[in-house]
């Protein structure tokens, strides 16, 4: 092999070790900074020689273009279904049917996940093609997708000649909720539950909108295998693991229909707790000559059974609906009820989401309601009993006026969410406070919603630049909701002057532009007035930017309003420039360096110097722990060590490049 090939080669396997502990194993072996030097070491190396890319390369998770449409691809195994047991009778007869024709009673119970079912297919430990189940015969190839989902693997640990799996893709409850809110803040239309987000998210003809959604899986089945011999579930899970697949943790080993029953009742108590959503249990024969004795009825295997949870809505009353004018405008009607205890919390409110969802559900105030929680999190009203209606039910309709500022509603084109178009609307204006505030955004200690809405209340603050103008005195008007005094406060508005421009465009709150993106941004425009001045041609060109974004983007600062804000902002001494260079940032703390061979721009020690001064060690002679050798004209026996021992080699101008990415 040559040089490249080898340190590519060690490059992709350090890393897909490191996912293994990371994604599998819950263990982390390296620092995500550290990990992400090694991946964009590995990009760095792919792009110099591309002939060296292969399919299975931890960078090659999205790539190529968006598909015209998915072709099928029929199974080599069909998938069977499952037959459905819904109560303790149901779990009886099954347990009596298998043990009649059985020797062994020993099961397998595992958590049924709410998500999509898939297969997946490798040769000689490579991914090469994954589909959903379709009809069990022929699926869609939804391979470039599956790529993107970070848990599973493009590479198994051994050289399987050819696996088939099946398993479960989901998403996390909390990913659920985050891609609803942004849904919803974009005035799109929203995810009934993480399985249909996680459908959704899979049968995406652009795998880089699959790749933006953190999708995950269990794999829980062998369809196929060749070379390796298993006899039991509890085998094959353990295989799975160790070949680097996400298997879930919680399935269990039940002697018995007693075993099995307490297994069904612990996690539907449980369900509640667990970051992923499961509609029941399936419960499967372990031994698979057991299995074999049992076989299968037209569709389903006779050795297993899915035990369904008892869905979780109750019935309760709509008192009224609150109309919620949020930061971007958007106008939603919120649902205020009689409380009513539901999935493990007692719920009192539930947003509505759009007027054109309570239309279409023919909801009405005074109505008798059927409520669930959505991924098992966000209470939602299924529907309404019309039949139990007593005439004096108000209908709802969208106010023609916001409710704060009285401004005439709109509706843009294309969208389900009504806005107040107002940007000095207070209720707007309070919202951006809270968001220009955030962790996330200027992170403005002690000022949060309380606080916020007195000092929008009271006329102190009608616009955001007008925070920086507050006085210690003007605070202590304020009726406190505690703990932060006026001059803490007033020291963390002063003190968030000086945050990186990423967090100032974040905190402006434009539509489309979410913390990552500002980041993003900021690496292409490190002043306030180059976004001033920014076009669209220019943003489009920035690969993570998309027509919506460059828009949004351009007719935010054009907006007179919005430019004075930033007049003001900058009036009042707020950072405008690229990120301040923090001190002591020591990016390169725990590398270390040796240097061999005469540099042309400068000399050994000065580059010596630019490595430690970003926290790197220099050392004089090569070892397996050296992470970097740099090499010159006319090197020493150091290169040949190096070269041995397979290290990561620059030339100079790859050094300066690293120091470079890093200063
Ligand atoms: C899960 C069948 C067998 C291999 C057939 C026993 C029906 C969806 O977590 N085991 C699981 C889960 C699903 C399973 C099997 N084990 N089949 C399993 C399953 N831990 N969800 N399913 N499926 C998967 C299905 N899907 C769509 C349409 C019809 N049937």
């Amino acid at each position: 092999m040559s040089q490249p090939e080898v340190q590519i080669s060690r490059l992709r396997e350090d890393i897909q070790n490191y996912d293994y502990y990371y994604y599998i194993m819950d263990e982390p072996l390296i620092s995500d900074s550290e990990y992400d030097q090694l991946m964009q070491e590995l990009i760095r190396l792919e792009k110099l020689h591309p002939q060296l890319i292969t399919s299975d390369s931890p960078t090659q998770r999205v790539g190529g273009r968006p598909l015209p449409k998915f072709n099928s691809i029929q199974h080599r195994q069909p998938l069977l279904s499952l037959e459905n047991a819904f109560n303790e009778g149901d779990l009886k007869e099954f347990h009596r049917r298998v043990g009649r024709l059985s020797a062994s009673a020993d099961y397998i119970t595992e958590l049924k996940i709410d998500g999509v079912s898939v297969a997946l297919v490798y040769e000689h430990g490579v991914l090469i093609n994954a589909a959903t189940r379709g009809d069990g015969l022929t699926g869609e190839d939804i391979t470039a997708n599956i790529r993107t989902i970070k848990t599973l693997p493009l590479r198994l640990r051994q050289p399987i000649p050819r696996l088939e799996v099946r398993g479960e893709v989901y998403m996390p409850k909390s990913e659920f909720v985050r891609l609803n809110q942004e849904k919803e803040e974009k005035g799109e239309r929203i995810f009934a539950n993480p399985r249909n987000a996680a459908a959704g998210s899979l049968r995406q003809l652009n795998a880089a909108i699959t790749a933006s959604r953190a999708l995950s899986a269990f794999i829980y089945d062998i369809l196929y295998i060749e070379g390796t011999a298993l006899n039991t579930q509890q085998e094959a899970l353990e295989f799975l693991r160790e070949q680097g697949f996400p298997v879930n943790r919680e399935a269990r080993f039940c002697a018995g229909i007693d075993e099995i029953l307490a297994y069904c009742t612990e996690y539907n108590d449980l369900r509640h707790e667990l970051p992923y959503e499961i509609d029941g249990v399936v419960i499967k024969l372990n031994q698979f000559a057991d299995r074999e004795k049992l076989g299968f009825t037209a569709k389903s295997p006779r050795w297993a059974i899915a035990y369904k949870f008892p869905a979780e809505e109750k019935e309760t009353r709509l008192l009224d609906v609150a109309i919620n004018v949020g930061r971007t405008g958007i106008i939603a009607p919120t649902a205020i009820l009689e409380p009513v205890s539901l999935a493990g919390t007692t719920v009192s409110r539930a947003s509505l989401h759009n007027f054109d969802l309570v239309r279409d559900k023919d909801i009405r105030i005074g109505d008798i309601v059927l409520m669930h929680k959505a991924g098992d999190i966000i209470p939602e009203v299924i529907k309404s009993f019309p039949e139990k209606r007593t005439g004096n039910e108000i209908i709802i309709v969208p106010p023609t006026n916001c409710p704060s500022c009285n401004s005439p509603v709109m509706r843009p084109d294309g969208e389900v969410a009504w806005r107040c178009e107002n940007i000095n609307c207070p209720a707007r204006l309070k919202e951006s406070l809270i968001f220009f505030a955030s962790r996330t955004a200027m992170d403005i200690d002690g000022l949060g919603p309380a606080i916020i809405d007195q000092l929008v209340e009271k006329g102190l603050v009608t616009k955001i630049e007008d925070l920086y103008q507050l006085k210690v005195e003007q605070l202590q008007t304020l009726e406190r909701s505690g703990e932060k005094s006026a001059a803490n406060i007033i020291k963390a508005i002063d003190n968030s002057k000086n945050r990186p421009l990423s967090r100032l465009i974040t905190a402006l709150g434009i539509r489309h532009v979410g913390a990552k993106t500002a980041r993003i941004l900021t690496a292409h425009l490190s002043t306030i007035e180059e976004f001033l001045s920014v076009q669209e041609e220019y943003l489009i060109n920035i690969p993570e930017v998309g027509t919506k974004m460059a828009e949004s983007i351009v007719s935010f600062f054009a907006q007179p309003r919005n430019r004075e804000t930033i007049d003001g902002l900058i009036a009042a001494g707020v950072n405008t420039a690229e990120e301040r260079v923090v001190e002591g940032k020591k990016p390169l703390a725990g590398r270390t360096l040796v240097l061999t061979g005469t540099l042309s721009t400068l000399t050994r020690q000065e580059a010596g110097e630019k490595f430690e001064a970003l926290g790197g060690k220099v050392s004089s002679s090569v070892s397996k722990k050296t992470d970097y050798v740099v090499v010159g004209e006319d090197p020493g026996s150091k290169y040949d060590k190096a070269v041995e021992l397979g290290l990561t080699i620059l030339d100079e101008t790859q050094f300066l490049e690293l120091i470079k990415g890093e200063e």
